[in-house]
């Protein structure tokens, strides 16, 4: 795609001196200690033990043991000189049971992390809810009824009430879509349920809890800068069949339209609307005056991409072998008939993602020009590569700096084309629990060693630390990729 500034490949891109530099996690994925201080399940303690649910049978009753290793980690953070951080913060920690007065000793945890945080100079970036429902809400409906919404709302005053003015940023979802979609629709997350009316009801109910969140952060914490991370991404059509091109559209209703629409402009998508007409309880749940709570003004929006996608209408099947694309990678909800091909040649990560980091830039041009000019924060991008350790102690993760390089010059490409980027985040300090694929991806710039926890710095944070101090990234991109 064309921008409207056109870097010089042979100078580095140089950020703007305020831009902010950071990297995430989530609580989940890093902390264990999942039967400590009072903490009680959530829906993913309940699904990792599910036989076949998660790769090896892997569990995050461990993971990177960060809530006895915290300091450790702060100290690495400190290291790096990030401006900030975004973790999350495990809704069963804070009321066991999804309801009721606070847990004082998981608000002590997040406590010490912020002032830990503070002590370094490094900026809390706070995530209200990264996937792990308390299981006592989940047995009386989970998102699929509204009653959580209005139980997220009464968490979101206790942990806003605690940290309060000491947390920058206030993030109240992360990648609601994944909760709604792969937690009820394709049942590849916990809860596990697959029922796309339930996964439509989740995805209204989700909105709505950040909807109800929103005033109330504000009048807990008025200097609060308040947003909401969404996962969002390019569909790019296989060929320019009109069956394709259509296609493409119903895939970008699905992953970022129902996200984007309401949010923004206050209102469903319509062809998504008719899409899901027949699916129950699906959009019979929303009420009158939601879509006003739904979209109130932010301060922000929160973005994680990670890679583009190329699809074609599925029943043209046998054109995506004619169009070059070999084997098909399958339709992921049946009823969206929406083929997703491999595009031939090109190289991906571990998840078997392809690496493209001009969607990157097309997704937030195009924020800029249908949504909103609000400050965007990249709130997550990285990738997971087949790490090692080699007999020197390194880990030489040269394919990661590349996938780094290549994404910080499309967010400065985007800098540039006019849209209002103020922070990047690497997706992820630490290697973690990712999710169904338990401890088999590595997503870390630094190496966690399972299950002893020990970590060791890869090549890449020393890279991520160099374009932190200087704020600036060097990639001369290959002559035919705009
Ligand atoms: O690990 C996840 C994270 O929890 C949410 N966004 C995508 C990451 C990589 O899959």
């Amino acid at each position: 795609m064309s921008t409207t500034k056109h870097h010089d490949d042979n100078l580095p891109r140089i950020f703007p001196h305020d831009f902010l530099w950071g990297t995430a996690t989530a609580s989940y994925q890093i902390e264990g200690a999942v039967e400590v201080d009072g903490r009680r399940p959530s829906i993913w303690d309940t699904y990792s033990r599910q036989p076949g649910a998660i790769r090896n049978g892997d569990t995050g009753d461990i993971a990177c043991d960060h809530y006895h290793r915290m300091n450790e980690d702060l100290d690495l953070m400190r290291e790096l000189g990030v401006g900030s951080y975004r973790f999350s913060v495990a809704w069963p920690r804070i009321q066991p049971d999804g309801k009721g007065p606070a847990n004082q000793a998981g608000l002590d945890f997040y406590r010490r992390l912020v002032n830990g945080l503070r002590d370094r100079d490094i900026e809390p970036t706070l995530t209200l809810y990264h996937w792990d429902l308390p299981q006592a809400l989940e047995d009386e409906g989970g998102w699929c009824v509204r009653d959580t919404a209005e139980r997220f709302a009464e968490y979101v005053d206790l942990v806003a009430r605690s940290l309060g003015t000491d947390v920058e940023r206030w993030i109240t979802l992360n990648e609601p879509w994944c909760s709604a979609w792969l937690g009820y629709g394709s049942g590849r997350h916990a809860p596990g349920v697959q029922d796309i009316g339930k996964a439509v009801a989740a995805n209204h109910h989700l909105l709505l809890a950040h909807g109800l969140a929103v005033p109330i952060l504000r009048s807990a914490v008025p200097s609060a800068k308040v947003g909401i991370t969404l996962n969002l991404g390019v569909h790019r059509p296989g060929t320019d069949h009109a069956d394709d091109v259509a296609a493409a559209r119903r895939a970008d209703g699905n992953l970022n339209r129902l996200f984007l629409d309401p949010i923004f402009h206050g209102h469903y998508p319509e062809d998504m609307l008719e899409h899901y007409e027949t699916n129950q309880p699906g959009f019979s749940v929303i009420q009158a005056g939601d879509l006003e709570i739904i979209s109130p003004p932010l301060d922000f929006l929160g973005v994680n991409y990670y890679f583009p996608g190329t699809v074609m209408d599925a029943k043209r099947i046998s054109e995506a072998r004619v169009a070059g694309y070999g084997v098909p990678l399958g339709e992921q909800f049946p009823d969206l008939r929406v083929l997703s091909l491999e595009t031939p040649g090109i190289d991906t990560t571990s998840m078997g993602w392809e690496v493209d980091a001009s969607g990157l830039t097309e997704l937030l041009v195009r924020i800029k020009k249908e949504y909103t000019d609000l400050p965007i924060y990249i709130t997550e991008n990285g990738a997971a590569f087949d790490d090692y350790v080699d007999p020197n102690n390194y880990v030489l993760d040269h394919n990661r700096v590349a996938y780094l390089q290549e994404h910080i010059s499309a967010v400065h490409d985007a800098i540039d084309a006019g849209v209002n980027v103020q922070g990047y985040f690497v997706w992820s300090l630490l290697d973690n629990f990712e999710w169904s694929f338990g401890y088999s991806r590595r997503f870390g710039i630094v190496w966690v060693d399972f299950p002893s926890g020990d970590r060791l710095p890869k090549a890449s944070f020393e890279w991520y630390r160099e374009t932190i101090r200087s704020n600036s990234v060097v990639y001369a991109r290959s002559v035919g990729t705009e």
